[in-house]
């Protein structure tokens, strides 16, 4: 029996399980969003580690606008101005990284807090780079970026490669957003074409809740709760590596009308396809 106070992980790691109690499957529910305490230990971090580093050191090929800076969609550039370093679909360009362990956990997770059925829809790293106050993830529903299908269960595993603090960052949620339509969005700057990043606006009154987690803690969140992040005023890095599960149908839906989550995708898909549903 797990322990509702266990925050070590310890005795929730069980291989390639990590035990999610009921009360945390009632607050995934309720909030939209969950915090699992050490779903990685320290020395399981040291694969993720060395492939993070690599990516960000541009060891790895990654193509076009799949490495860029999130805050203002620049690419192909010197990295080391960008604010928040994003790279999409780490394990498109290192394959070696399918499969890893913190998949495998996220899959157990999803699987609990989900059903059935969940896959991997997309991954991605996101640092915030030190004393970078204009690294902010603006306020957005993860669904306003995605193509609507009938199946709408989500389990985005966000994993602190850093402590994640208000100080550098953290994630931001607005609980039980999910629950309400999905708001209008606008490109962040220009078109889409011109910055991939949407943003919603808070209402008066609303305030977010910011969750501060350690190295090898994650969140979990859906696609409906509004959720983003503040400036990096820290001395030092806020690294996140996500993997994103979604039901297998929608996956497949996404890939039949070409939306990969890349952000070479054409950046008008996802438009196209609502025009249709229209
Ligand atoms: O890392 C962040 O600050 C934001 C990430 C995010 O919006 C997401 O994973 O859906």
């Amino acid at each position: 029996m797990v322990s509702e106070g266990s925050t070590t992980g310890d005795e929730r790691r069980r291989g390639d399980d990590y035990v999610v109690t009921p009360e945390e499957l009632e607050r995934f529910r309720r909030d939209g969003y969950v915090h699992l305490h050490g779903v990685m230990s320290e020395s399981e971090m040291k694969v993720i580690d060395d492939a993070y580093e690599a990516f960000l050191r541009r060891q790895i090929h990654v193509e076009g606008r799949d490495f860029n800076d999130m805050t203002t969609g620049e690419f192909g550039t010197d990295p080391t101005s960008y604010a928040i370093v994003n790279v999409m679909l780490p394990r498109k360009y290192l394959p070696s990284l399918q499969g890893n362990l913190f998949e495998r956990r996220a899959a157990s997770i999803a699987r609990q807090l989900c059903g059935d059925g969940m896959v991997i829809d997309f991954d991605q790293l996101l640092a915030k780079q030190p004393f970078r106050d204009d690294a902010v993830f603006a306020w957005h529903q993860d669904q306003a970026y995605w193509i609507d299908t009938p199946d709408r269960r989500t389990a985005t595993c966000w994993l602190a490669v850093d402590d994640s603090t208000l100080a550098n960052g953290c994630m931001q949620f607005l609980p039980g957003t999910q629950h309400e339509p999905v708001r209008a969005h606008r490109p962040l700057h220009g078109d889409r074409d011109a910055s991939h990043t949407l943003v919603t606006d808070l209402r008066p009154g609303e305030k977010t809740t910011p969750v501060e987690i350690k190295r090898g803690d994650i969140t979990v969140h859906c696609e409906g709760v509004l959720h983003g992040s503040g400036g990096n005023t820290s001395a030092s890095r806020r690294r996140a590596y996500i993997v994103a599960f979604r039901s297998s149908d929608t996956v497949q839906e996404e890939r039949r009308l070409g939306f990969t989550h890349s952000h070479n995708d054409a950046q008008d898909v996802k438009e196209a396809v609502d025009g249709l549903h229209a």
